[in-house]
């Protein structure tokens, strides 16, 4: 089914490859109708081309939000060319057919990003634009609809091999495409404005995702998965640049995500250099060192054998040094700030292992939604953006920890947010000994988390478990006594964790008669 393209209109605030359209147009004596801006940037290239207002016979007015919007304009979008009455009222009303509008909106996403005032993203949001692209996509039967600079060529390449005319197909691709714009761009105006009122979780609550990669596979082979992004521009996965390395799958951006959020909460200025190895989205060591190279050895001695395949975050530029650590196992992603020139050269000779650099950490403190799928819906929470800070930690035993044992509490503390329900990890010297994750008794947890520390010693070639001398931090409070002493079992000398039990009491008890020191953050970290 080819429709005959013989009249245009071209009103576009992004004006890139504007002059390449409006030549091919011309070329194929389409005649162009345009807006003020681009009407201009068309006529001093020399491409014939008509004003709109010239066309409506009524001039652009208010500042512009009346320029388009005109039954000259829209009565020549949607009229049905095999209508006899909608031809019948062309010809009555001397409205020419429009068969392709080409429509990018005012900047209203951009301006919002920008930290404009509220007149200012008012005055950006676009009523002639979209009402021109939808009445465009409705009329698919005839009328193609560009909003993506992206599809100039598509259309000029339909009109090079279709003489002048364009196919079906290809204008119902365009107008599916277009409905998602308009969509997306209402999205956009009403996640704003309910920010604007305060409103967390408004009556309606519209989701707006570019797809950034098809991925092959979901979280196994035979689900279909994709990744979108969202209009957050906080640093991440979303906003990492692939160096080199196969393409991300399914969980590797899971991982990856959860391994550098996770070593965002080391900030280089004050905790020096860190990484965090991550495996099924916990992690299997995270470390501090007095280099990245330490920092990288001491997380990957926490698990040996987990880290294999494992996701690698640095909250630094990775350098030579490093890099040639990290080379020794098969690691699936890394993930850092920056790498500089030797790092990736020695990254290089590992061809499959992808490495994705952003510029930057991301603020752990910063806001934003988390969203889980439930059969029918949607739970949605905000990030758990929250630390507790030193001054509310509460010393709740006879002995207060010393002040190194504080300083691995509060790293413990920070690992056991990261690390999914129930959490326990033991920490000694700014680095993991032992995780503990995802099971359904916390006592379990800490055996468990005690059971690594003992493997990574052997590993090491010693005799005693890691955990011994080490601090522990549990994400949520010591339901019973049972939990705590088995931690001080493991040779733990040290507590960290939320506190808010019934029984605390009975748990402190425990605490003081095994004579280790705890402090509670009054603060849960759960996470499933
Ligand atoms: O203010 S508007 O909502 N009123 C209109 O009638 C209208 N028609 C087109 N904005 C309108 N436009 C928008 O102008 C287009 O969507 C496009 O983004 C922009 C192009 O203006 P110019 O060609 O003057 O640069």
């Amino acid at each position: 089914d080819l429709q005959p393209v013989t009249r245009a209109l071209i009103s576009v605030s992004d004006k890139t490859d504007l002059i390449t359209l409006g030549q091919a147009l011309a070329l194929h004596n389409i005649e162009i109708l345009s807006t003020g801006g681009s009407a201009k940037m068309l006529a001093d290239a020399g491409i014939p081309v008509k004003e709109v207002a010239e066309h409506t016979q009524f001039p652009e007015m208010m500042d512009g939000r009346v320029k388009t919007l005109h039954p000259m304009i829209h009565g020549g979008i949607l009229a049905l060319r095999d209508n006899p009455d909608h031809v019948k009222a062309m010809s009555d009303h001397s409205i020419g057919p429009i068969d392709l509008v080409v429509v990018n909106l005012y900047p209203f996403e951009e301006t919002v990003a920008k930290g404009a005032d509220f007149h200012t993203c008012i005055e950006n949001i676009d009523i002639g634009g979209p009402a021109m692209i939808r009445s465009a996509a409705k009329n698919y039967g005839f009328v193609n609809v560009v909003v993506d600079s992206a599809d100039y060529q598509t259309v000029i390449d339909e009109l090079n091999t279709h003489g002048g005319k364009t196919s079906i197909e290809t204008r119902k691709r365009l107008a599916a495409k277009a409905y998602a714009r308009t969509g997306a761009y209402d999205a956009a105006i009403s996640n704003w404005y309910a920010e604007q009122l305060g409103q967390e979780f408004p009556e309606r609550l519209v989701f707006a995702g570019t797809k950034q990669q098809g991925l092959r596979y979901g979280e196994n082979p035979h689900q279909s998965a994709a990744f979108y992004a969202n209009s957050e521009s906080r640093i991440g996965i979303a906003t990492a640049t692939q160096i080199q390395g196969k393409e991300l799958s399914y969980n590797n951006y899971n991982d990856t995500d959860a391994a550098f959020e996770l070593v965002a909460e080391f900030d280089p200025k004050t905790a020096g250099p860190a990484c965090a190895i991550i495996k099924h989205a916990n992690p299997c060591g995270v470390a501090t060192g007095a280099t990245l190279a330490d920092a990288y050895r001491t997380a990957f001695a926490c698990d040996t054998t987990s880290a294999f395949g494992g996701i690698i975050a640095l909250n630094q530029t990775l350098d030579a040094a490093t890099a040639e650590e990290i080379v020794k196992i098969f690691t699936e992603v890394i993930i850092a700030p920056d790498a500089d020139d030797a790092a990736k050269a020695i990254i290089a000779a590992k061809k499959n292992l992808r490495l994705l650099l952003t510029g930057g950490l991301p603020d752990p403190s910063a806001g934003g939604r988390l969203v889980k799928s439930l059969a029918g819906g949607y739970l949605i929470q905000g990030r758990d953006n929250a630390l507790t800070a030193e001054p509310e930690l509460k010393v709740v035993t006879k002995r207060a920890p010393t002040e190194q044992e504080l300083a691995d509490l509060k790293f413990a503390f920070t690992v056991a947010k990261h690390v999914k329900s129930n959490a326990i990890v033991y920490a000694r010297n700014g680095a993991t000994v032992g995780v503990g994750a995802g099971q359904m008794s916390r006592v379990d947890s800490s055996k468990i988390a005690a059971a690594k520390s003992l493997e990574a010693a052997q590993n090491a070639g010693e005799t005693e478990a890691w955990a011994k001398g080490s601090v522990v931090a549990s994400d949520a409070f010591f339901p019973f006594a049972d939990g705590l002493l088995a931690a001080a079992e493991a040779g733990a000398t040290a507590v960290i964790q939320p506190g808010g039990s019934m029984r605390d009491d009975e748990v402190i008890a425990a605490a003081d008669e095994a004579g280790l020191a705890m402090v509670m953050t009054g603060m849960r970290h759960f996470r499933h």
